[in-house]
């Protein structure tokens, strides 16, 4: 068995197709699990037919150092398939993805991958369509999903914070960090359908969301806000790790707290 963490991102999905084409995994169950835990809260390497790959914090897990030539992927790249050039060169990609240090790298668009399939099956043109089709859907969805995000925007906040301009915005699907930064924000702050909310401030940016956090610790004890180590980062929730507790505050609330009015 495989276990993953839910909304599976390319770094887990990449180790997973690993596992099953290198390590002769290819009919494994595949389990998903809240991003950082392991299935049934067990120690990830525990049980040998149980492996965790980017969450867990066991072998297959790059989470516990902070090293940007690791992850997930690259971890059981060296441990199935150490000289294999190609899976090499992907692995790099993937880490790099994996890391926000690369737009896209050299990884594929959606034409080199039908050049792809056209390569594995240049006789059989109808399983290039069939092997297309899923790939098209997703494209649908996550186009859809842009135009979504793109209507919610234009209902946006915008606000004043220590640290300069800031903008949130309330949709189904959360927030957009792209259409904040591309207004000029250094923060923004979103809330999704399920109740989800989060702050996010440029990576450049001098932000330092402590303070934030001790506020809404007052307003909001039970919430289950989670600062990242950068300082920059402020979550309730995402789709990777559902909260235990989610904010009872709506997104003016958040607006007021970030704005530092300490004043509801
Ligand atoms: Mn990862």
């Amino acid at each position: 068995m495989i276990v993953g963490h839910l909304s599976p991102d390319i770094d887990c999905l990449c180790a997973i197709w690993i596992l099953r084409r290198w390590h002769n995994l290819e009919h494994a169950a595949l389990r998903f699990v809240p991003s950082g835990q392991t299935l049934d809260g067990a120690p990830p390497d525990s049980d040998p037919q149980i492996l965790h790959v980017d969450t867990g914090r066991g072998r297959f897990d790059h989470h516990s150092v902070v090293d940007h030539s690791l992850s997930a992927t690259e971890l059981v790249r060296r441990d199935c398939a150490p000289s294999d050039g190609v899976l090499k060169r992907i692995a790099e990609d993937v880490t790099r993805l994996d890391h926000a240090l690369a737009e896209g790298g050299t990884a594929p668009n959606i034409c080199d991958l039908i050049d792809g399939f056209n390569a594995l099956y240049p006789e059989a043109p109808e399983q290039v369509a069939q092997a297309m089709f899923g790939n098209f859907d997703a494209w649908y969805a996550s186009e859809a999903k842009h135009m979504r995000l793109e209507q919610a925007f234009a209902e946006r906040i915008e606000f004043d914070t220590p640290w300069g301009f800031g903008i949130a915005m309330e949709s189904d699907d959360g927030g957009s960090s792209r259409l904040a930064y591309s207004e000029g924000a250094v923060l923004y702050a979103y809330r999704d359908g399920k109740g989800n909310m989060g702050i996010a401030a440029k990576s450049r940016a001098q932000v330092d969301l402590t303070q934030v956090l001790r506020d809404l610790k007052r307003l909001d004890p039970q919430a289950d806000w989670f600062l990242h180590p950068s300082k920059r980062m402020l979550l309730c929730g995402t789709p990777k790790s559902p909260p235990r507790v989610r904010s009872k505050l709506t997104l003016e609330e958040l607006v007021g707290v970030l704005r530092g009015d300490h004043l509801f």
